[in-house]
């Protein structure tokens, strides 16, 4: 008869961490925390500036789709508060530039910042119907490698914008946001306006020729609403 020889049963040293093991351990941990924060808020910056982006995009065509149906592009906005288009004619280039529409074009209020979208159109643009003879007046300039002001568009029938993360802008209560610098000319400009406006690299550095800049604005060539309008059989 056979009997298995039993192996015998393993020891295990009863040993914990010690205190040292568990302060390299936590000093790792550590590391990795504040390795995620910092691409975190970095992330939350791209996307903020992605959702701007977006919603101003989504902007155009509707200012598109809203000179389709009625034959001009809207004035801005009555107030911060009160989204619905101003039923007053703009008498001045002023008082075609405020905020965006939201509520006649059903749009996004707010860019990804929270702040309200800006909108400066044409007053021939808004008050009447739209030609192909119709003059436009707002100017969208930028800079060179070299920090020289350059011509990017002339005549353009609307501009649209977000004042982006820092500076100026206005919060979705109504309450306008600080300046906070005296070098930012070229947002100074555009918070101003009311015809001409500045795209240009975005920059932190407060020596940066037309100082730090990280406002987004497009615009709405003359061109691409006249195809769309006489698509829609607005224009001949
Ligand atoms: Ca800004
Ligand atoms: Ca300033």
């Amino acid at each position: 008869m056979r009997t298995l020889a039993v192996p015998p049963a393993p020891t295990f040293s009863q040993r914990g961490f010690t205190l040292t093991e568990l302060a390299v351990v936590l000093v790792i941990v550590a590391l990795l925390i504040g390795g995620m924060m910092m691409p975190l808020s970095t992330q939350q910056d791209i996307a903020a500036r992605n959702n701007s982006e977006k919603a101003l995009a989504e902007i155009r065509e509707a200012l598109i789709g809203f000179a389709a149906a009625n034959g001009r592009l809207p004035r801005p906005a009555t107030s911060a508060t009160d989204g619905t288009e101003n039923a007053t004619i703009c008498a001045t280039d002023a008082a075609c530039s405020g905020f965006i529409p939201w509520v006649t074009l059903g749009t996004a209020k707010l860019d990804g910042y929270g702040k309200l979208i800006r909108y400066s159109v044409t007053p021939d643009y808004a008050n009447g119907t739209i030609s192909l003879t119709t003059v436009a007046n707002r100017t969208v300039q930028t800079r060179d490698v070299a920090g020289t002001v350059a011509g990017l568009a002339t005549q353009v029938p609307a501009v649209i914008f977000s004042h982006g993360k820092n500076r100026w802008g206005t919060s979705d209560s109504g309450t306008a946001l600080a300046d906070d610098s005296a070098t930012n000319v070229d947002e100074d400009a555009n918070e101003a306006g009311p015809t001409s406006y500045f795209s240009r690299q975005a920059a932190d550095n407060t020596v940066t020729t037309g100082g730090e800049f990280d406002d987004l604005v497009i615009l709405l060539p003359a061109n691409l609403l006249f195809n769309r309008m006489i698509s829609a059989g607005k224009l001949p």
